[in-house]
């Protein structure tokens, strides 16, 4: 079979249904191969939103990324979104085609030979947690393997070069044989957690998704332990409001002032999950961040050996909580799904009904009180993420296994992170009856808005909101605090409605809250993909914790 059969065949056979990337003379063979055999080929507006969207359309469908791109001008566009998932531990498979061997070492038209001067595999080596370009097609089943193997290992992205002429060789296909992960339990660490638990001289911090089932054995120890239980941002969505021990969102831009008591109080805080980082201790408030403080994590990366903490747990966070009810002897399975859903009433601040542009405050707690019950939010990097952190409420969203209702990307926290993110769980769930909201602000949209006209032709539940303030607003509001002085902030003043309507968009400006009365039906019914929110850009943002974070020397 041709090696471009390979591929295919084998993509296909992992579950892989839809690929995303740019394409180029150089990849042709390898797509050409995936268009005969039916496996989706979604071309996108750049390599760098390409692969943002893979990820997480692999990560919502539990399974894998897979990206493509031509060598060179494809690749050095990848490296954003290759970083962030190697940052954010999300599994993509990059595969990029180069020029002919007979031509590798030649100036080439997307060079990547000597005479580009770049080493391009230098830099891609350093954002992945493999690298390999084929140079004998007889290679490729090994490499392939090992692609995969690596990246199921690490949860991080790995890559495969491949020269044009050798999708088209014939190589001998061989059984592919993967290698599961399993990481140990600790029995010592599960009896620590144990009896801490049932002294009951703890609380419980959720700083990732989590599955229904482990959500549920949480829930259930919660209560019959009465533990309270926090979200940090990075696990916001996860835990029902409606749960009696839920105490809120502890973290940097959140609105809980942790209780004084409880930080004399001495309990231990077990966090599951994402690091303990800037964001998810308020900037290593000793609060939360001290030697009475745990942290049960997947990923090596999120352990800090350096840190105060009394404990670090590497393991897998699902096995760790099913052995931990076990040896807690807890039978009884709680089903959060049972939980009643009062929708929270949310109490939205008066807001002039006049000319003046909108309060973003006000218009956060607003649209919560009418958007639909299923939706899943994504608060792009800037000031959408910190409102986001400090106003949403919303309880978690049950689709396949995962939950989590709440998004940010802290990871390289980039600016359009969102974008692409949204993209790719829209597409997963796209029959799901879910809606996505995708907030982020201007200047974000117009370093990466050619995306959303390339997917409007995929009809997605998605509604793009654009804090549009006319400047870098996080930038602004950071100077404001900080230094007292404006520079290298400011931004055209765009009007985003006209721009997506000339790309065939639906979109609707609003300017103030007579608009917002206006439009309110339309837009909570889906009819808009865009929203072009004029916001007050002298609202103060709810940052001052992270300047402060950004003055330590
Ligand atoms: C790629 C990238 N460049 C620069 C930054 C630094 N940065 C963080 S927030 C921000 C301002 C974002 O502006 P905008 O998208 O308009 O959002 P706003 O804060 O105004 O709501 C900048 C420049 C970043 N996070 N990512
Ligand atoms: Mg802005």
């Amino acid at each position: 079979m041709k090696a471009s059969e390979f591929i295919v065949d084998e993509l296909m056979s992992l579950g892989i249904d839809k690929i995303f990337g740019v394409n180029g003379g150089l990849i042709e063979p390898f797509l050409l191969e995936a268009y005969n055999k039916n496996l989706e080929i979604v071309h996108c507006a750049s390599e760098n939103q390409a692969s943002l969207i893979a990820q997480s359309y692999g990560y919502e469908k539990e399974k894998f990324g897979v990206c493509f791109c031509v060598s060179g001008a494809g690749q050095s566009n990848l490296i954003n979104g290759l970083t962030t998932a190697y940052v954010e531990n999300k599994k993509m498979l990059v595969i990029s085609g180069d020029n002919a061997s007979s031509k590798s070492e030649k100036r080439n038209l997307q060079n990547t030979s000597k005479f580009s001067g770049v080493s391009f595999s230098d830099f891609i080596n350093k954002c992945t947690v493999y690298s390999k370009k084929i140079t004998n097609p007889d290679d490729l089943f090994d490499v392939f393997n090992k692609a995969i193997y690596k990246m199921e290992k690490h949860s991080r992205p790995v890559h495969i070069e491949i020269p044009k002429d050798i999708f088209e060789k014939e190589i001998i296909k061989k059984t592919l044989k993967i290698k599961k992960h399993t990481k140990k339990i600790n029995y010592k660490n599960l009896l620590t957690i144990k009896n801490i638990i049932k002294k009951q001289k703890t609380e419980f911090f959720c700083s990732s998704p989590l599955r229904k089932e482990s959500l549920d054995i949480l829930l259930n120890i919660s209560r019959i332990y009465n533990i309270p239980i926090y979200e940090t941002p990075t696990g916001k969505g996860t835990i029902p409001k409606e749960f009696e021990n839920y105490k809120g969102c502890f973290g940097l831009f959140s609105n809980i002032i942790y209780e004084q008591e409880s930080t004399k109080n001495k309990k231990f805080k077990i966090f599951f999950g994402n690091s303990l980082n800037e964001i998810n201790t308020n900037g290593w408030n000793e609060c939360v961040f001290n030697d009475k403080t745990i942290l049960i994590t997947e990923e090596k990366q999120n352990i800090d050996p350096n840190s105060v903490i009394f404990e670090n747990i590497l393991t897998d966070i699902d096995d760790f909580l099913k052995n931990l009810n076990e040896i807690l002897k807890l039978k009884n399975q709680f089903n959060s799904l049972s939980l009643k859903n009062n929708k929270k009433q949310i109490s939205i601040k008066k807001h002039h009904n006049g000319e003046q542009k909108i309060n973003p405050e006000y218009f956060f707690n607003f649209f919560q009180s009418y958007k639909p019950e299923k939706s899943i939010a994504f608060f792009d990097n800037g000031n959408s993420m910190a409102w986001g952190i400090k106003t949403w409420e919303d309880s978690p969203v049950f689709y396949e296994n995962m939950i989590q209702s709440f998004r940010i990307g802290i990871g390289i926290s980039s600016m359009g992170w969102g974008l692409g993110y949204s993209i790719g769980a829209a597409m997963a769930h796209k029959d799901k009856g879910i809606h996505i909201y995708c907030f982020i602000g201007d200047g974000s949209i117009l370093m990466s808005s050619q995306e959303i006209a390339f997917f409007r032709k995929y009809n997605l539940p998605i509604t793009f909101i654009i804090l549009n303030d006319s400047s870098l607003g996080m930038v602004y509001h950071g100077q404001k605090i900080a230094i007292k002085k404006h520079f290298a902030h400011d931004l055209p003043t765009c009007n985003f409605k006209d721009y997506f309507k000339s790309c065939g968009v639906n979109a609707v400006r609003i300017k103030n809250q007579k608009d917002l009365n206006k439009k309110k039906h339309k837009i909570f019914e889906g009819d808009y993909k865009v929203i072009d929110l004029v916001i007050d850009p002298e609202i103060p943002s709810p940052i001052s914790d992270r300047v402060k974070n950004l003055k330590a020397k």
